[in-house]
Formats: C-alpha cells, structure tokens, sequence
C-alpha cells in the first residue's frame, strides 16, 4: 500500500492511470492536476513590489504586487491573488483549456467598475496561446487568449482578470458548444425561494429526459443550469432547445400570485399607455382564449384591466376568442360598448367569416348599435386537417416560401400552416362576401 489507500479506495478514485497502448516508460499517467510547490508561494513572498516569478515552468512578471484588490478587514492584495490563482489554476484548467477565454479584468481592484477584455494583448508572453477567431466581424476581437497551461491563468491574474469566463465551444470547432445552459435570471421581484422553485422543476424535467445537469450559483441571484452536449449540435440548435425546455416548465408554475400578475400587468401596460400616448397610438387589450393564456379570457377582465391602467385605454374583442370564453357574444360587445377599439374576426371555428357557425348578420348590428366605426380585422387561422377526411386538398403551399422559421413557428403554434394562395384567396372573398353586405 504505497499510498496509504485501500485497493478499493484507490479503485474508486485512481489518482494515476495505465496506458496499456504507451511503451512503458510513458504507460502511468497521473491524474492528479499538477500541484503548485509551497517554494513558489515562498519565492512570491519574497518579490518586492514586482519582479519575475517562476511558475508552473514559466518566467512571469508579476506587477504592482502590493495593490489592495479587495478591500476589507484585512485587504487582499494582488500578491496574495496571485497566490490563489496559482493554487486553483491546475483544478480549474481542466474546464478551461482549449476555450478562449473572455476576461472580466478589475486592474484597480473591486471597489472599481469592471470591464469586459477579449482581445489577446501584445505584450502577452509567446507561450500564452493564442487564437485567432475566423468569422470575426470588423471591430469585433479578432485573437483571443486560450488557457491551455496553468501560468496562462496565472498570467491572467496578473493582468487583473479577476473572472475567467471561458466560451461553451472550444477554439477547435467554435460552433458547436460543448455546454447549453440554462440561465435563470431573476427579476427584481423574484425571491430565492421562488427562484429555487423553478430551478427544481428544471431538474423534474432534465431527469425525467434523462439527461445530465448541473445547477450553479452565478456572481449575483441567478442560477445557472449546465448541460453538457455530444458534438454536432450549433449554438442555434442548443437555443431552441432550452428556450423549448424553459417554456416548458414555465407553463407549469405561474410566475406569481393572482395578485402580483395584476399589478405587474398593470404597472407594465402602464408605461406602454405613457409611451403609446406621447406617440399618439390608441392602445388597447385584446382577450384570447384558454389555451393562449391563463390571464386574461373575457371581455369584462380587459375592461377591468383597462380601466386600472387609464380611461382612455380601448379593448379589442375577437370572435374567435369570445365564442370560447364567453357566455353571449353580443351582450359581450354591448358590455364593451364605446371603449371597443378594434375587432377580430373569423368564424367559431377560426375559418372565414361565414364558414361556421356564427351569426353575422346579428354581430355587425350590434357593432352598429354600439356606435363602433372602426375595422373589421380578419383573422382567420385555417385548421389543418391531415385526414383523409380533408374538404381542402389544395390548402397547403407546397412551393418553398420565403419566411422566418419564428413567423412559421407562430402559425404552427396556433394551430394552421403556410397556406396556398388559391385557398388563401377563397378564404379572404369568403369573409368579404360575408361581411361586405352587412356593412
Ligand atoms: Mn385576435
């Protein structure tokens, strides 16, 4: 038992491997990252306020030494930052080699604003590599620092990066993050407890995905989840994917009380109405439907959100919206009467006005009654129906249309597709026939 350890124990957490394949000389590797000697701390110690250091097998010149970094009782100085950036480099490495790093420096010590540094500097030694970024723009940092040794963290110290912040892919292939992360920012209003309640339903669902996760505490309140990634995927892929997860349990827990979400909603429109109005833009609440939202469905929930924002804020009704969630349509628009601001339609099952069940002719008089002179904004959202049931063969565009994969999202999410022009048309001269006579 050379080391003190049990055959288990050393099995368990090997602090040196055999490369069966190496020729025998190079066969043990260590594991272990290389530890600072206590004598370089002894040889930092003994530097006035600057000099060189020999550290990790590097000469540095280490400056500015007696500089207080963190003020405090005692302070700390850059020495003694120097000290631990030594200490922590090799366990740290690891996690930061192959990435360029983007250095967060303090130079004159917390108490000072903080700035972001990328760009490798000049005078860096010539064994702190570096990598120069192919796609970088005009004014963007075209050569960036990669740790792939411990001075190099050592060095950046030195040069008053007190955070190392390294990118999620590596130089080799700066496209495909080897992380996703999930970051929870909280707002001013959310409490820890809060914000611990939704980083555990990100676990729930991260497990019940069976895929592995790790949460940390970030500098301020927030919490980040990390996910390591298999390669292949693009910054863009890992995106959509937490952007998909994070709306996913978002659904599941409100973001607050029935009271905070009312008075959020109502101080939030509240400066929208103040911007609206010095741009002279009548604004106004449009209710949808259950499965759109949980907050607000009714007509009678828009006025009283209206009216708690300013008299002069409208409500807009939708058909589609109100053949949903309310008990009479028309008794509805008389409800809204002169605040009525615009109006959607299309038909109870969100085809063209006329193609459902609706009663036109009953609806555009009681817009009459009500004095309204404003639009009717058509808006229908054709159903797609994939069965061999389909009335509509000719209804989806099968040509490639030029349009943004978050515009089609939007459609698809509400349940249609991209439609073809000849079906689009019919539906639009449907509405008008409908609608026009009435007017
Ligand atoms: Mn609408």
């Amino acid at each position: 038992m050379l080391s003190g350890r049990t055959n288990e124990e050393v099995l368990a957490d090997p602090h040196r491997l055999w490369r069966s394949e190496a020729p025998a000389a190079e066969a043990s590797v260590s594991l272990v990252p290389e530890e600072l000697p206590d004598d370089a701390v002894d040889e930092l110690e003994s530097l006035g306020t600057g000099g060189t250091w020999e550290v990790f097998g590097r000469r540095l010149k280490v400056t500015n030494l007696d500089k207080v970094l963190f003020p405090g009782d005692p302070p700390v100085t850059k020495r003694e930052l120097l000290a631990y950036a030594a200490r922590v480099a090799p366990l740290t490495l690891p996690y930061l080699e192959n990435r360029p790093l983007n250095m967060h420096r303090y130079p004159n010590g917390v108490q000072a604003r903080g700035f972001w540094h990328k760009q490798r500097p000049q005078h860096a030694p010539s064994w702190v590599r570096c990598w120069e970024n192919p796609d970088a723009d005009e004014g963007e940092t075209t050569a960036y620092v990669v740790p792939d040794e411990p001075a190099v963290l050592v060095w950046a110290a030195n040069f008053g990066a007190l955070e190392w912040h390294p990118w999620t892919s590596r130089a080799e292939s700066p496209h495909e993050p080897t992380y996703a992360l999930i970051d929870l920012d909280p707002g001013e209003r959310t409490t820890w407890e809060e914000l611990l309640t939704l980083t555990r339903l990100h676990r729930t669902a991260l497990d019940h995905l069976g895929v592995t996760a790790r949460a940390k505490v970030t500098g301020r309140r927030g919490i980040q989840i990390w996910v390591p990634v298999v390669p292949g995927y693009t910054f863009e892929d890992t995106r959509a994917w937490v952007a998909h997860i994070s709306r996913t349990v978002g659904k599941v827990v409100p973001d607050g009380t029935p009271e905070q979400e009312w008075q959020w909603c109502v101080e939030s429109l509240t400066e929208i109405h103040e911007h609206a109005n010095a741009a002279g833009v009548r604004m106004c609440i449009e209710p949808l439907n259950r499965f759109e939202t949980h907050f607000v469905n009714r007509g009678e929930q828009a006025l009283a959100l209206a009216d708690a924002v300013a008299p002069d804020v409208g409500v807009c009704l939708d058909c589609f919206h109100m053949n949903i969630e309310e008990v009479d349509l028309l008794e509805t628009i008389r409800a809204i009467g002169p605040r009525l601001t615009d109006f959607h339609v299309a038909d109870n099952n969100r085809m063209a006005c006329g193609m459902g069940a609706l009663d036109w002719p009953a609806i555009v008089s009681t817009l009459k009654e009500v004095g309204y002179d404003g639009a009717l904004t058509v808006e229908f959202v054709a159903p797609i129906d994939r069965t061999p049931a389909n009335r509509y063969p000719d209804a989806l565009e099968t040509n490639p249309v030029d349009i943004s994969p978050e515009e089609l999202q939007f459609i698809i999410d509400h349940g249609s597709s991209l439609l073809s022009e000849g079906f689009y048309s019919m539906l639009v001269e449907k509405c008008a026939t409908t609608l026009l006579p009435l007017i």
